[in-house]
């Protein structure tokens, strides 16, 4: 019986048939996700199958499921029974694997979202992020070649607003020059160049998003917008009394996930290939974000002390919620992201729909909500 938990036979190579007829394999678009069991991943592959798109998605062999967030995707009939969504065991470490998938597959999109993607863990494991962020981007475009796609596939990188890093200037176009701050960002830099080097030498249809910031309900619980969301929630619920946090002044331009995704797509129905900065045009900092989600639930914070001293109280009362702790610091910092879209806005006509208190709400709500179910979540 297919449910929502997968397990390996789920995930057979060579692929089963897939619809019932060759008309309808012709009609349907498909779409390569790597990434797709992450926050981005899940929401565009909603949204694909939504525009009718076959959608296939690698995900990795994991001692725990790594499948919460695709599992209600997985276990709808309309995209598993009829074969819509497909996932495939590979790994962004193992080019074997993936020039299996895209000579299975022969996707007409690729959405190249998997990353090692936390900043203060790249300091950690710099050479794996390398791996996984750099020479597995690396290893996917070749992989196009090799399977002689490189004139069929149009390819979506994962670019991002910590490319610019130390501030040059703000707000931070396609121009900018970029300053990596964290193995990440040099990792993601030489994803970022070697996209443009494939789509210059070789004429493959590649593309640059280079994304500040996006949350959602579904962000890791380590980053620190849903770190606070959830912090908040168990505050609320009184399940928790407070908090740590590290650095409260750096600034992010925070937009909405689903906002987002949307905006990846757009980029790959366009005539030619091209980079797009995507970003709300707004910065908030760590310390906005703190009292925006306590407002959620209808609580103003102030702030006392300086440096690591510095504690969040709770307005009216000697209840501290919120501490400094120099563990969560990074060993070099951004400061300041705030990005300009204006390419965007006037080429693939995209806005984002949602803003900043709507996404710290949603957070904070969603939080709430699952939390008070099980709150040990
Ligand atoms: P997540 O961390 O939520 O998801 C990362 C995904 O990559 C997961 O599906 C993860 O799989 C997968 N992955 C990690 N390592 C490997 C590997 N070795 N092989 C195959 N898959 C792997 O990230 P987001 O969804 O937030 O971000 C998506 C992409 O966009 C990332 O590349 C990120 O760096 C980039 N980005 C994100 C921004 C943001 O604000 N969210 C902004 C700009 C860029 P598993 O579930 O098994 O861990
Ligand atoms: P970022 O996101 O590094 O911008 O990378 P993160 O939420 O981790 O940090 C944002 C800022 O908050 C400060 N901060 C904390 N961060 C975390 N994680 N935990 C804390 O306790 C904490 N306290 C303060 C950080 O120092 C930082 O300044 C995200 C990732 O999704 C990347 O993959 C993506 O490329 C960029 O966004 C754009």
């Amino acid at each position: 019986k297919r449910g929502a938990r997968l397990n390996d036979d789920d995930c057979p190579f060579p692929l089963e048939k897939m619809t019932s007829s060759a008309d309808e394999v012709n009609a349907l678009k498909k779409a390569l996700i790597t990434g797709i069991t992450g926050q981005d991943g899940s929401y565009l592959a909603e949204f694909l199958l939504e525009k009718g798109y076959e959608v296939h998605g690698i995900i990795r062999r994991a001692s725990t499921f790594n499948t919460s967030r695709i599992e209600h995707l997985y276990a709808d009939p309309k995209t598993h029974r009829e074969g819509k969504m497909k996932l495939h065991y590979g790994d962004m470490t193992d080019s074997s694997s993936l020039i299996k998938i895209i000579a299975t597959v022969k996707p007409d999109e690729i959405y190249n979202l998997a990353a090692q993607s936390h900043v203060k863990v790249s300091f950690d494991l710099s050479e794996y992020t390398a791996e996984v962020d750099a020479i597995g981007t690396l290893r996917l475009l070749e992989a196009i070649r090799i399977c002689n796609l490189d004139g069929d596939v149009k390819f979506y990188q994962a670019s991002t607003s910590e490319l610019y890093g130390k501030v040059v200037e703000t707000p931070q176009t396609e121009k900018t020059p970029f300053y990596p701050r964290s193995p990440y960002a040099c990792a993601k830099l030489y994803g970022y160049w070697i996209v443009v080097n494939h789509r210059e030498a070789y004429n493959i249809f590649a593309c640059n998003g280079i994304l500040f910031n996006h949350e959602s309900p579904r962000r890791g619980e380590n980053f620190v917008t849903r770190k606070i969301t959830r912090s908040v929630a168990k505050i609320h619920l009184k399940q928790l009394d407070s908090f740590e946090l590290g650095n409260l002044d750096s600034k992010r331009d925070w937009g909405h996930a689903k906002d987002y995704v949307e905006a990846m797509w757009m980029m790959l129905q366009q005539e030619r290939p091209q980079d797009f900065v995507i970003a709300t045009g707004e910065t908030h900092s760590v310390r906005e974000f703190v009292e925006a989600a306590f407002r959620v639930i209808g609580t103003e914070i102030e702030w006392r002390g300086t440096g690591v001293n510095e504690v969040g109280v709770e307005r009216g009362t000697d209840k501290i919620r919120i501490r400094v702790n120099p563990k969560y610091f990074r060993p070099s910092e951004v400061d300041l992201l705030l990005g300009d879209a204006t390419k965007a806005w006037n080429e693939l006509k995209w806005k984002p729909k949602i803003s900043f208190l709507e996404l710290v709400e949603d957070m904070t709500k969603s939080d709430i909500e699952l939390m008070s179910k099980n709150p040990r979540a």
